[in-house]
């Protein structure tokens, strides 16, 4: 007995925990939803539906809360439909909760409990001025606690709308009752739809009262199918059952000579969907109420528009934006552009190539470019300020980097850019704003096309396509300019002579049959003239590739995608929203069963 004791104490703790694990999991989901919606700043929905999933997660922890304690049963309903009435009935006391004759009789809720410890949770929830609180130990509901609510729709109910409000917020489950001879009535059906939406079928029971004063052929074949339909018209959900009941007063006026009256079988069905315990029940209505809200925000979602083909159009419009700025870019560099010159570009890569004389030739060449194209400054009229930096320039390992004023030209190219294209996209751009904001509801700041597009991105993307272009460029024309043959070549332009000299030398130096000093000078020339002329033919090779240069480049930019995000952070926020929307889910209605 002790062992199976324990091993149902086990089980509990288990459930327990997985409970407790089914709500954290819950919480989590819908609060991602949340953060996913918190990302979409130019939908303003989003903040509406933001509040939707606050509720849902209020609702979830409230849940939780009160997750250990009986079923909380809650009479709701129309202005003098008997609830009290019915509640009174229900517990099997006349008088445990006041009814009566006057128009509103009830004010506050009424705990109806086995003992009074059963209301500490309800207690939690409501002021005590709100709520009474009355013990029946033998109330024929036991497994329940039992709360007369005060009506929907009187002229007061204004008054304890908040109090009604906790009572629907707090309840497991709804005993929604009307009166039989007017069950139709708007404002009650309005006022609650809301919170019906939060339960499953199976916690909302229909109740038609004052079923006493219909004919009850009547009753059951107009009244009650009729009332269904029209049920289902109003709420969601499907109601299968309809409980017809009287609690009429004693020596009550007008009923009929025979009525229909379910109340014992209310009672029993009240009994056994409380149940003994409501936790799982509790966890799967959690459940229930995060699927609800998720597939609420997708419909709502998908209600408000297309977003995968809205991300598709500003998709389009990004790439023909980005086209029309390209090829206009390509013309502005071709026009005189920006940046160092393609020459001095195609120096600096092909010189490290070369070996031999013409190399040194090239290196020096490339270092007097710098020590004379380093731009002056103010500092420079001190002397030693100014060789130094000449000297620095002159000795640099590498080619000329990026300088500012390369900077400052590129953003000047780039402006000029955007400028010449600017007519073009503003009205492309007002299409798809129009679009974004009347269609889709969209933030209307959107319709400012200099506060919604990023254009500087794309300058700035197309000067680093540019450069990144031409350095290829540079860099496949620096190894055609510097074939090994062709090195070889040039090379030997001057080492046959240089050797020939040599060996004239030698060989004199050998027979102790010296040179006249003329030999030397004459000799000295010739192998400069070689070498100057070895070179000069690599400098005009270089000239010619160089040209070529700018105009390979534009071809090379012009087939590649430049496609830059424009609306960087709405089309973010657009594919963020086609996910949502996209996302599978059973309807809410199939949920709720
Ligand atoms: N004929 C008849 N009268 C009923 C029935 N149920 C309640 N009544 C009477 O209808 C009047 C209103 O009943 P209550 O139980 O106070 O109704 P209520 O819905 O609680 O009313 P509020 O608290 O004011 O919203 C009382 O005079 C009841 O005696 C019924 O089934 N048949
Ligand atoms: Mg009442």
């Amino acid at each position: 007995m002790i062992k199976m004791n324990e091993v149902a104490k086990n089980g509990n703790a288990e459930a327990k925990v997985l409970r407790r694990a089914r709500f954290a999991e819950n919480r989590g989901r819908v609060q991602r939803l949340k953060d996913e919606l918190s990302a979409c700043p130019h939908w303003p929905m989003a903040k509406e539906l933001s509040a939707v999933l606050d509720e849902t997660l209020r609702d979830i922890d409230a849940l939780e809360e009160k997750l250990e304690t009986k079923a909380v049963v809650a009479v709701v309903g129309g202005s003098g439909t008997g609830k009290s009435s019915l509640v009174n009935a229900l517990c099997g006391r006349r008088d445990a909760v006041k009814s009566g004759p006057t128009r509103p009789t009830t004010r506050k809720a009424a705990a109806v409990v086995r003992s009074v410890g059963d209301a500490d949770a309800v207690m939690r929830s409501l002021d005590r001025d709100d709520l009474d609180v009355v013990p029946v130990p033998d109330t024929g509901l036991p497994g329940a606690i039992l709360v007369d609510s005060p009506d929907t729709d009187s002229g007061e109910c204004e008054s304890y709308s908040e109090v009604l409000d906790k009572v629907l917020n707090f309840a497991d489950v709804l005993v929604c009752v009307f009166d039989a001879s007017n069950p139709k009535r708007r404002d009650n059906l309005d006022r609650l739809a809301h919170f019906v939406a939060k339960f499953p079928d199976r916690h909302i029971i229909i109740v038609l009262n004052r079923s006493d004063v219909i004919d009850p052929v009547r009753l059951r074949d107009e009244v009650v199918p009729d009332f269904r339909a029209h049920l289902e018209r109003c709420w969601p959900g499907s109601f299968d059952r309809v409980f017809c009941t009287a609690t009429p007063p004693d020596g009550s006026p007008t009923p009929q000579a025979e009525f229909v009256n379910d109340l014992a079988s209310l009672r029993d069905f009240i009994e056994s969907a409380a149940g003994t315990s409501f936790f799982d029940e509790r966890a799967a209505r959690a459940d229930m109420l995060r699927r609800n809200a998720e597939e609420g925000i997708r419909d709502a979602i998908r209600r408000q528009g297309d977003w995968e083909g809205l991300a598709g159009d500003i998709r389009e419009f990004d790439g023909k934006v980005s086209r029309l700025a390209a090829d206009r870019y390509s013309d502005v560099e071709l026009n005189g552009g920006s940046g160092d010159s393609a020459d001095t570009a195609l120096l600096c890569a092909v010189e490290p190539r070369w070996w031999g004389p013409v190399g040194l030739y090239l290196g020096l060449s490339r270092r007097f470019r710098h020590f004379v194209e380093t731009p002056f400054r103010l500092s420079d009229l001190i002397l030693p300020i100014a060789l130094i930096r000449r000297l620095k320039a002159f000795f640099a390992k590498e080619g000329a980097g990026e300088s500012d004023e390369d900077d400052a030209d590129a953003r000047q190219g780039g402006e000029v850019v955007l400028a010449g294209v600017e007519g073009r996209i503003i009205p492309e751009y007002a299409t798809l704003a129009d679009r974004m904001v009347h269609e889709f509801g969209m933030d209307v700041e959107l319709l400012d096309h200099r506060a919604a597009l990023d254009l500087s991105a794309l300058s700035g993307a197309l000067r680093d396509a540019w450069r990144t272009a031409r350095e290829a460029e540079v860099k496949l024309s620096a190894r055609r300019c510097s074939g090994a043959f062709f090195q070889l070549l040039l090379n030997m332009f001057f080492f046959v002579p240089a050797g020939y000299v040599a060996y004239i030398i030698g060989h004199a130096f050998w027979r102790e049959n010296y040179l006249p000093g003329t030999f030397y000078r004459h000799g000295a020339v010739l192998l400069l003239l070689v070498w100057l002329l070895a070179s000069w033919i690599v400098q005009w090779r270089l000239k010619v590739a160089a040209r070529a240069i700018p105009g390979r480049t534009a071809r090379r930019f012009a087939g590649e995608d430049h496609t830059a995000q424009l609306l960087a952070g709405v089309a973010g926020e657009v594919g963020r929203l086609a996910r949502l929307a996209s996302q599978a889910g059973g309807r809410a209605q199939s949920e709720r069963s």
